[in-house]
Order: structure tokens, then sequence, then C-alpha cells
């Protein structure tokens, strides 16, 4: 909450993916992050506004629509289907959508651009390409050298003679800001994450920024410059932008939620969100995002995935083995957020089994089995409490305050991990308290303690959970308060603290919400 008692807001944005390739793997992580961090601040009381969409523009898609003999807006049209589908299957909880071929966008891209102009930032110059004429397709220098083709100007596709071709461009006056970049990022050592990649970035401003070359006259898939309609503004002015078209952008009612709490991102685009785009927007006057966090490349059994070798994991195929939850969960828990990690199909079976089915489907369902056999499933109450309770309602508590610190710090594995710490605690404390005993040898007190305690630590646990595993966190909670759960309405302030069950409450029955993997 703010001094003036307004809420505060978190803003945070997903890449927004190409419509020229089908959703995959790498496109599912990044958006699952974003809806875990948006879905946690919610329930913290914060006024969330996530963000995802798609990129729509650019010569790429313009011939990949001319390949498969339709306009560039109808590729986009069922790719964009493709994504509205996908995200509620993985439980995607975005409060918007953008298109960049959408009219807000194109109204958007164009004040920026003239923000730009007025600001003396972008000039006219000439371009330098390299056009290849039987594929008609344009190279730049980079992606030459990428391909191993400078050398013998050849082109990437089909390894015939490229042609040096000049072109009027417009140009972004890059190297203006680079001083005043390098002070921001040494002034806010969280602007860029994680610290090896703020790194990276350093030394590349260091080095020396080369102004941008900003628009194309070689397609018009695109937003056209305003007042020079031979020129479409170049992918990365219109794509980057879309995170102010979102909130706004130019009504003033954008900085509601601008700047950016946090734009998550693939390593492969880290140079334009971390050095481009805050430049651009030095440049237009607007303030930076908070904060840009790389994360890293996926493998899936230990290859580099790619449309090339037809080894791209698809949406579709990991559905149907898997649902939403344990997706959502093995791709957090498996590599620390940052690193680059490996999908494989053993590892997430393993994941699954030792610390879900295992771990927190045994504590759920031995707590409410023996709830339920020793005590109706009724909670009496705490009667006796000892040392070793105080300790497992301290170690809860820890658990909410880090989990809130990772998630801050976008640390999804030092989230679970600390959570999944409390489960084995949670497990620990039935062995040590060994309730069965305590029903043998007819000590209530103890025995109502000590079940109260597990509930309660359940309760808190499956709260945690929430924002990785939505479903299945609502059906523990569900078992827990004996009755349907609205996820969407959980608020740590009402439900976070120690002590919301009440003695007489009782809970369901158990049913495995975590059934082993075979
Ligand atoms: O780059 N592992 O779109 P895009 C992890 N339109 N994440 C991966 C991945 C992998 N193997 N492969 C892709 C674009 N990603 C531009 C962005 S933003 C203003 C414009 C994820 O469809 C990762 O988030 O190529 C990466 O940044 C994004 O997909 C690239 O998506």
């Amino acid at each position: 909450m703010e001094k003036d008692g307004t809420m505060s807001t978190y803003y945070v944005t997903t890449p927004i993916y190409y419509v020229n390739d089908e959703p995959h793997l790498g496109h599912m992580y990044t958006t699952i992050a974003a809806d875990v961090l948006a879905r946690h601040m919610r329930m913290d009381g914060l006024d969330v506004f996530f963000l995802t969409g798609v990129d729509e523009h650019g010569q790429k898609v313009q011939q990949a629509a001319e390949q498969r003999g339709i306009a560039p807006i109808e590729l986009a049209d069922q790719v964009v289907a493709r994504y509205q589908k996908l995200w509620p299957q993985l439980s995607i909880s975005h409060d918007d959508f953008i298109r960049t071929s959408s009219e807000r966008h194109k109204q958007a891209v164009q004040a920026m651009w003239q923000r730009l102009m007025d600001a003396d930032a972008i000039y006219k110059g000439m371009y330098e390409d390299w056009y290849c004429v039987p594929c008609e397709t344009y190279w730049t220098e980079t992606q030459l050298k990428d391909a191993g083709c400078r050398e013998d100007s050849l082109c990437p596709d089909c390894r015939r003679p490229v042609e040096k071709v000049q072109e009027e461009s417009y140009f972004f006056r890059l190297s203006r800001y680079q001083d005043a970049l390098l002070e921001h990022i040494r002034n806010n050592p969280d602007f860029i994450a994680p610290a090896s990649r703020r790194n990276e970035v350093l030394r590349f401003v260091e080095s020396g920024l080369n102004d941008l070359s900003v628009s194309r006259t070689t397609f018009s898939w695109g937003v056209p410059v305003p007042g020079d309609d031979a020129h479409v503004i170049y992918v990365w002015i219109d794509a980057l932008t879309n995170y102010l078209t979102a909130p706004g952008f130019p009504d003033e009612r954008y900085r509601h939620y601008w700047p950016a709490d946090v734009h998550l991102i693939g390593k492969d685009i880290l140079r334009f969100h971390a050095v481009y785009w805050p430049c651009m927007l030095m440049a237009a006057g607007i303030p930076l995002p908070k904060r840009v966090y790389a994360h890293g490349w996926w493998t899936v059994e230990g290859e580099k995935m790619s449309k090339s070798r037809g080894n791209a994991l698809r949406p579709d195929e990991l559905l149907a083995k898997y649902d939403a939850d344990v997706l959502r969960y093995f791709l957090l828990r498996e590599v620390p957020f940052g690193q680059d990690g490996d999908f494989s199909f053993e590892a997430l079976k393993q994941r699954y089994n030792t610390e879900l089915a295992n771990d927190v489907g045994n504590l759920l369902n031995r707590s409410l089995a023996m709830l339920k056999k020793y005590r109706g499933s009724e909670l009496k109450g705490i009667a006796d409490e000892q040392a070793m309770d105080r300790a497992l309602i301290a170690e809860v508590e820890g658990m909410q305050r880090e989990v809130d610190a990772a998630m801050q710090a976008q640390a999804f594995h030092v989230a679970l991990e600390r959570i999944n710490a409390v489960v084995r605690h949670g497990n620990r404390y039935i062995e040590e308290n060994a309730p069965w005993v305590l029903a043998r040898e007819g000590n209530d007190a103890r025995l109502d303690t000590v079940l109260y305690h597990l509930l309660e630590t359940l309760r808190l646990v499956a709260l945690q959970l929430y924002p990785f595993m939505p479903s299945r966190a609502v059906s523990m909670l569900a078992q827990i308060m004996n009755g349907p759960v609205d996820g969407e309405a959980l608020r740590m302030a009402e439900h976070g603290g120690w002590g919301v069950l009440q003695p007489g409450h009782i809970c369901a029955a158990p049913s495995p919400v975590f059934p082993r993997m075979e």
C-alpha cells in the first residue's frame, strides 16, 4: 500500500513472441515464470499488470506468409489463435495480450517515433546490407558472419554470391546515450540480472555503441514511419514499445503501471532490452524499467532445441503427458532461474515423485488420514503446545519471509527449495511426535495439538505453492478447508497468518493430489 492509500502496482512482462514459429518450450518457460510472479504479487495484495503477446511485423513474417501463400495478418491470426488457446491450458493469468498489428500499438509506436524525432535522436542516413538476388533476401553483416559466409560473401540459405547494397535508413543515435546508460547500470545494481548478464552488458556498452538502423524500405509489413511512408519502422522500436502500448501510452494513463517492475526475457534478447530499450526511453524522456531479468536456455535431452532438428518441445506433446501444474513446477524447480538447463522426461518424473508425490503428497495424506481416523476429521485446537511445535511455526514463518524475498529476486528455485524444506520438516514432525502412539496412549491434548500444527502447516504450504501450481494447491486447500476455494481470491493479508483454522473445523477426508508417476 502506498502512503496515499492506493495499492502499489506490479508490472511484469514476457517478450512478445514471433508469429513465424509455433509456441514451444522456451515460450512456455518465460510465460510460466511471469505468471508465477504475477500470482504471487496478487496474493500479496499488489495491483498487478501481467502482459504477454506477439510480435507480428517484419521481413521474416512477411516471407513466411508469402511461402504459405497467405497475407501476413492471416499467418499472425493463426499463431495468435494457438497462443490464446495455449495460455489458459497452462493456467497463465495475463491481464492483457498485445498484438503489434493492433491500432493501439501503431499509435504508440508512431508517438514513440515522434518523441525520438523531437529529441533529435533520429536522423536519416545510408544503411549497408547484403542482398541475395535468387532468394530475394536481405542479410546483415552479422548474419553472414554467424553463418560463416562473410569471407566469400555467400548467401547463408542458398550459398550463392550475395551483393552489397545500400539503402536509405533512419538511424537512432544510440552512441549519444552510452555514458548515461553506463551510469544508470553502475548506479542501479539490480537493473540487470543475473549479475553475470549485467557484467556482459557493461562490457558491451564500454566497448562502444554504434548508432542503430531503425527503418527499412525493403519490406512493407510494419508500422510506417510518420510522414515518410516509404519506410517501415524496423523491428526493435516497434517490438519494444509494446511494453508501453499495453498500459496505455501515449495516453498519460500508462504511468499507472509504468515503469515496469520486471521485463522477463531469454538471454538471446538481452542486448535489445538492456541497451537499446533503455537508451530509447532516455531519449524519449520516459523512465526506465526497474529491472531486466534474462533467464537461461533449455536444451532437450541434452540437445539444442531447434526447428531444423525438429526436436523443439511443443506444448501439445507436453500437455498430453503432464498437466500444467507439473510442467510449471518442474521448469521452475529444476534449473536455477538465470542458468541454462536440460529438459528430460526422466528428470521430470524423478522430481515429481520425490518432491511432490513423496514429500508433499505424503504430508497431506498422512495428516488428513490421521485426523479422520483419530478425530473424525475434526480439529480440536491446541491444548499442549511444546518447543517443537513452536519450532515448526518459526520454520513456516521463515518460509513466508524467504519466499517473498526470493520472488522479489526472481529466484524461483530458492522459493521452491524453501517450501520443500518446510514439507520435509512436517514429515519429520510426524515421525517425532508419532501421533499413532499418542492415540494409543490416550494423550488427547498432545494428539490434538500435533494434528492442528500439521494442518495449519499444510494450509500455509499450499498457499505458497499456489502461484506455482494453482490447481493442485487449490485441491490441497479444498481438502483442508472442506469446501470450494477460489484461488484468485487468496490474499496473504487475510489467509497468510498462522492460526486461521479454528477449533471445531472439520477437514475433508484425504484424496490424493499427487499420485505417483510410473
Ligand atoms: O525474440 N530456452 O521472439 P521469439 C528458454 N519477438 N527460452 C527460450 C528458448 C529456449 N531454448 N527459446 C526461446 C523474439 N525462448 C522477439 C522478442 S520482445 C520486445 C521481442 C524464449 O519468438 C525466451 O524468452 O524468438 C526468448 O527470449 C524468447 O523465447 C524469444 O521468442
